[in-house]
Parts: C-alpha cells; structure tokens; sequence
C-alpha cells in the first residue's frame, strides 16, 4: 500500500528571511502508519506538487490556519481525479467543518496508536467522515521516534548549511495565552514524554542542531532540570521556545547546549529586560517573539516597544499582527465585540491585520507593523544579526 502525504504551501512572512525548517507533524504522524506502507512525501513549500496518481491515498497535513485553503485545494483535485483523501494535523482540528467539505474523512487530535484503524477502515471501504479523538490523547509513551526517512534533506538547508531538526519533549500547556490554541488542541494539562525516548530520539539524528518545539519548557522545573540533565551528554546545540526563569534551570540548561530561545515580548517592564539579561549572562540568545496590535497599544507605544528591544539587545526579533485565529482566547474576545474583519484565512498568517484594533485604524497597524522590521533591523540587518546567532554556536 502507498501513501501520498502533503504538506501545502503557506504564504510566510514578507519581512522574514525565507527559510524551511523539516515539517514536524508529519513525521511524528507517519510514525503512527505501520512500517509497511510506503509513504511518498511531498512539502509544497519547497518543491512543485505534480497531481500523479501512483497511490492508494491522499493525506494532507495542514498545521496554519493559512495554509488550509491550500489543502482544500489539492483535496478537491485529488478527489476529482478518484482519490480519496483524509486530513490531520493542527489546522484540521481548528477548522474541522470547512475541511470536511473538501475531505472523505477528517482526523482531529492526535495519531498514535489510532492511525492504523483508520486504514484498515479504508481498505474495507468504510471509512468514516470523522474521526474525533480531541481531547483523548494516547498513552504518552506511544510517542516514538518521528519517521524523518520520508524528509528529502536536500531541501531544508540555509545558504548550505543544514536546518535544524526537530524535536518534542512533550504535548499540552498548562497556560492558556489569549493569543494561543495550544490550550485547546494538546489540552491544559502538561504531558511530558518518556525522557530516555526523548534522549534516545535526539541521539539517534545526524544533526549537531535542533529546534525543541515543546509549547514552552516552563512547565514543571524538575521535569525540565531532568530533560536538561540527560540530554547534556549528547552534546547538541538547540533552541526552544520559553525557558523557566530561574538560574538554577537555566545553567543546567546552558550545560546541556542550548542556544537560543523564542521569548514572547510584551511590554517594556523590567521583568523582560532582567529576563532577556538572565538569557544571556547564561550564553543563551534571545529572539523576541512580538505581536503587535493588542489594546494597550497606540503609535508611540509601538516606537517606545523598538527602541527597547533595541537597548536590551535582543538578538532577533519576528514581528506578528495580532491574529485572532479559531479557538484562541482573543478570538472569542474580539468575535464578542464585533472586531473580526473578515474570515480570509489565507490572510490569517499573522502578517497582516484582519481584525479592528482599538487605537488605530487597521492601516495605520499594518503601517506600524512594517516600521518594527525597519527599525530594529535598520542599522544591523537581520542577515547580520542571524550571522552572530549562528556565531553563538560555537561558543
Ligand atoms: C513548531 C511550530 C511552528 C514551527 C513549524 C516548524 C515545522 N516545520 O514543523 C514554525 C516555527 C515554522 C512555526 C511558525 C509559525 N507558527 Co507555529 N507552531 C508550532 C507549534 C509550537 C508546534 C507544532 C508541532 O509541531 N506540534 C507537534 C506535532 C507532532 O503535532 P501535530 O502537528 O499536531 O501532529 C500530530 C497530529 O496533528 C497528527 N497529524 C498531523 N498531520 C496529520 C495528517 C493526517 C492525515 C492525520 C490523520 C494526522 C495528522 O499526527 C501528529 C502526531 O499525533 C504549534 C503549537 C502547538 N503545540 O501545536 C504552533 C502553532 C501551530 N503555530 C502557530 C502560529 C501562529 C505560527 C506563526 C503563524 C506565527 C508565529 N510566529 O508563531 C508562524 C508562521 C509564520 C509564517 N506565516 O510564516 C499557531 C497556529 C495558528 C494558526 N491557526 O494558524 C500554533 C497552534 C501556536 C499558537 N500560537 O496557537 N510554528
Ligand atoms: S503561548 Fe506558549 S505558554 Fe502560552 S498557552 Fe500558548 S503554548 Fe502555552
């Protein structure tokens, strides 16, 4: 049996250095599909999908809200030309309705140890529309190692020098940040995985460089010391998003080789300064991750966010409007007061604003939104700056 798994194009942010990182839900998926089923990969965002029929199954992967209507697409191709087709993945769950007009079954939640029913339905002829494990996870330890043999490697480098590869330590968040789904799709309890498969996972990829995608390691210090102390040994450098603000975390995490962190700015407060300055007396750099647009924001209050992420020398900074996408907090919020604009999700890439902010005209935040990039890269580019980061490796 063959498998034709695709992963569809997404606009990315104009501002931002293109780069391809190696898709994750679509390993750790095809490592619920049983050995024996040949799986042919196809990533839109790096190489041209031709529509060939040389399978018994589509799969479409689709993680961002923007780069549904794409998969909507190539689904309704396929299923012209007599294929069936099933979907999964983050931005199914988010939009199980729409998807399942352009779909013969739709999958929401996660795949281990459920996927193989689902294709012995499909050899039987009876698959459903819908199968729906939201919020019934598997067994943790079902987690294993991610089938990266599909990847083809060629594509995932930056101007020759291979990508990170990509790693989960655990699933869930026990925060529910208002511009955040994580909370509704991997569920409000922390779930870490087996550590010793973790490490196992990591040590067995031909790669010094890893990006540790857990939603935020601050989830439970001891666990997170734990993780740190045994990857340590492997002697990899990765980067992660948060970090638990403490000294003690932190220097058994600059021991086991991390890198640098995407860290949410939010405000100007002391609290983020002494926390990005924390980062670095422990070697780690900083990316700030900022979304502007929220209702505390003007004009200057945008000036006055640069000029300080500029003084506290942050390392990188990626810039996103405020998007309310499905199932976030400020989604809710902002559909109450009536602030949602439209519903074109492919504009939905957190580069553009497609809600009514409070203190601005949308065009005015779009405006504000193009002068961050310019003046925090203005007098050091951000190939410069990704250059010093990439320096940091071999401290
Ligand atoms: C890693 C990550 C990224 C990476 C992705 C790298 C990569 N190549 O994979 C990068 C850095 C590129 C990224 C970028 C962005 N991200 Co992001 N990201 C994530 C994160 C943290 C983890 C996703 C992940 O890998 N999960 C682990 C895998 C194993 O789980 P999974 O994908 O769900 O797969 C499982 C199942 O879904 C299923 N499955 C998957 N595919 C399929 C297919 C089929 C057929 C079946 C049956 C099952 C199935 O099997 C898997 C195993 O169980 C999520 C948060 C989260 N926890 O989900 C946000 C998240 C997806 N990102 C989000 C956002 C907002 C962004 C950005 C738009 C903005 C930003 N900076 O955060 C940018 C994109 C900017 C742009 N336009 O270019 C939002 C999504 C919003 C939306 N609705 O579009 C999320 C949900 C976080 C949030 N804030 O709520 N992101
Ligand atoms: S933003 Fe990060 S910490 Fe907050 S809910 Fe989402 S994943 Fe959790």
């Amino acid at each position: 049996m063959k498998i034709k798994l695709i992963y569809p194009a997404w606009p990315k942010l104009p501002q931002q250095t293109e780069f391809h990182l190696p898709p994750h839900g679509p390993v750790n998926f095809s490592a619920s599909i049983p050995a024996d089923v040949e799986v042919e990969f196809i990533d839109e965002n790096v190489e041209k999908l031709h529509f060939t029929t040389d399978c018994d199954l589509i799969c479409i992967s689709i993680m961002l809200t923007s780069q549904a209507p794409r998969g909507w697409e190539i689904a309704d191709q396929y299923r012209k030309l007599g294929k069936k087709v099933i979907f999964g993945g983050i931005a199914t769950m988010l939009h199980p309705e729409e998807t399942k007009l352009h779909a013969d079954s739709v999958f929401l939640g996660e795949a281990e140890t459920r996927f193989p029913q689902v294709l012995e339905d499909f050899k039987n002829n009876q698959l459903k529309p819908v199968y729906d494990y939201m919020n019934d996870f598997p067994p943790i330890e079902s987690i294993v190692k991610a089938r990266r043999e599909i990847l083809n490697y060629e594509h995932y480098t930056y101007r020759g020098i291979k990508m990170v590869d990509l790693i989960h330590a655990s699933r869930g968040c026990r925060f529910n940040c208002f511009p955040c789904c994580t909370g509704y799709l991997g569920g409000k309890i922390f779930r870490p995985r087996v550590i010793d498969q973790v490490v196992e996972e990591m040590a067995s990829i031909d790669n010094d460089k890893f990006f540790i995608v857990d939603n935020s390691l601050a989830q439970d210090k001891k666990w997170e010391i734990e993780l740190f102390k045994a990857i340590a040994p492997l002697k990899k450098r990765w980067c992660c998003h948060p970090i638990e603000d403490d000294d003690e975390v932190l220097k058994y995490a600059q021991e086991a080789g991390a890198w640098y962190v995407y860290q949410a700015i939010f405000d100007t407060s002391d609290y983020i300064r002494n926390r990005v300055k924390r980062y670095h007396d422990h070697g780690i750099g900083v990316e700030g991750t900022i979304i502007l647009g929220t209702d505390d924001q003007d004009e200057d209050y945008i000036k006055r966010l640069v000029d300080f992420l500029l003084e506290i020398n942050l390392d990188l900074a990626e810039f996103t409007i405020l998007t309310p996408f499905p199932h976030s907090p400020i989604y809710f919020d902002l559909k109450k007061q009536n602030r949602i604009l439209h519903s074109n999700w492919l504009e939905y890439n957190a580069g553009n604003v497609v809600f009514q902010p409070k203190n601005m005209p949308p065009e005015q935040l779009q405006n504000m939104y193009q002068y961050a990039w310019d003046e925090f890269y203005r007098d050091e580019p951000q190939r410069v700056k990704m250059a010093k980061l990439f320096k940091m490796l071999k401290n």
